[in-house]
């Protein structure tokens, strides 16, 4: 494919809360592409997004979405569990997609998916695939690595993660959180980081008392580097106040944070926020970045290739937090061993 010249036509996937504001970003800021078509599990669901948009149909199922000759391209936000065929059907038929993380929820079907595009560009030079992991085009996350990058601060000694969320989808569970909200941290990690993580230990300190039943709430995780970097991970799954994410890095010559200002920080879930305002949700929080992300795929897409995360990264984030699952459950340290790049 070379350069097209008209609108690339985006088929998404997929239109709960993700999936409904990639169509909005899509139709309205994304340049170079429009929304043609949603498919969803709920017809309902389907049906309300395409009437809020003029010109997007609905299709009767995300197959038929693929196979639609309208379609030039396509976006995943189904769940993580649904990804790998979708994927693998995406790679079949030569089409450019954006696959929401995680790429895929187990480690044998991520591999798939890295292989199948590895054919694909064998053959025609081209990948099709990017991963959804929209913090590599947060301001704050790309000023983070550009310091590790030009080794302003030093090496790398430490990272110290929070990931909280107000609230957690109604079907999650202690996994879930591992596998949708922790594949974040990991990812930011190797790409702040430019290395893998080599083995993850998992721990829950005492449970907060409001957390949905069942749910391991809040998870603490520490990931290890080749480098011999240590991450720690606070993820919180339902504080009932805010999105709250930040990322700080301890190096040999100074620290750097991201995600929050400086002053006196008190956030309650009572008072709701005492010296700053807590964003809603992540699409609040990171508008900018899945806006950047949704741009960067449509300029790489209209090309008829995909630029950013790779499917190995997703790949290797699944490595990790499938581990993650297993360490959890174990409570042990976990090794990760991954397969070369191909
Ligand atoms: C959700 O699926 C996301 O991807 C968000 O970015 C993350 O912060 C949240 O915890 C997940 O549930």
């Amino acid at each position: 494919m070379t350069e097209q010249t008209s609108d690339l036509r985006v088929a998404v996937v997929g239109v709960g809360a993700m999936g409904a504001d990639h169509v909005r970003r899509l139709a309205d800021r994304v340049v170079g592409a429009r929304p043609v078509l949603v498919a969803d599990a709920s017809a309902q669901t389907a049906e309300r997004v395409a009437a809020a948009h003029p010109g997007v149909r609905v299709a009767p199922d995300a197959l038929a979405a693929l196979d639609d000759d309208d379609v030039d391209a396509v976006v995943i936000a189904s769940t993580g569990p649904t990804h790998a065929e979708l994927l693998l059907a995406c790679l079949e038929r030569g089409l450019p997609v954006l696959c929401e993380k995680p790429m895929t929820t187990d480690v044998a079907s991520a591999l798939e998916v890295v292989r199948a595009e590895a054919a694909v560009v064998a053959t025609t030079g081209k990948r099709l695939v990017q991963v959804g992991f929209m913090r590599r085009y947060d301001a704050g996350y790309v000023a983070l690595r550009q310091l590790v990058e030009t080794d302003e601060l030093g090496a790398p000694l430490l990272l110290h993660c929070a990931h909280r969320n107000a609230s957690v989808p109604p079907y999650s569970t202690s996994e879930t959180v591992v596998l949708d909200s922790l594949v974040h941290e990991v990812d930011g990690a190797r790409f702040l980081l430019g290395e893998e993580v080599t083995a993850i230990t998992v721990r829950t300190p005492r449970r907060r008392r409001s957390a949905p039943e069942g749910l391991a709430d809040p998870v603490f995780a520490l990931l290890e580097t080749q480098s011999g970097a240590l991450v720690d991970v606070e993820v919180s799954a339902a504080t009932g106040l805010g999105y709250e994410v930040r990322t700080e890095l301890v190096a040999e010559r100074g620290t750097a944070l991201v995600g929050t200002e400086s002053g006196p920080l008190v956030a309650r879930a009572d008072t709701a926020v005492r010296g700053r305002r807590v964003p809603a949700g992540f699409l609040e929080r990171f508008e900018a970045a899945y806006d950047a992300e949704v741009q960067a795929w449509a300029d790489a897409a209209r090309r008829g290739t995909a630029a950013g995360p790779s499917s190995y990264d997703g790949y290797a984030a699944t490595a990790v937090t499938t581990a993650g699952v297993e360490a959890l459950r174990t409570g042990r340290r976990v090794e990760v061993v991954l397969e070369p790049r191909p």
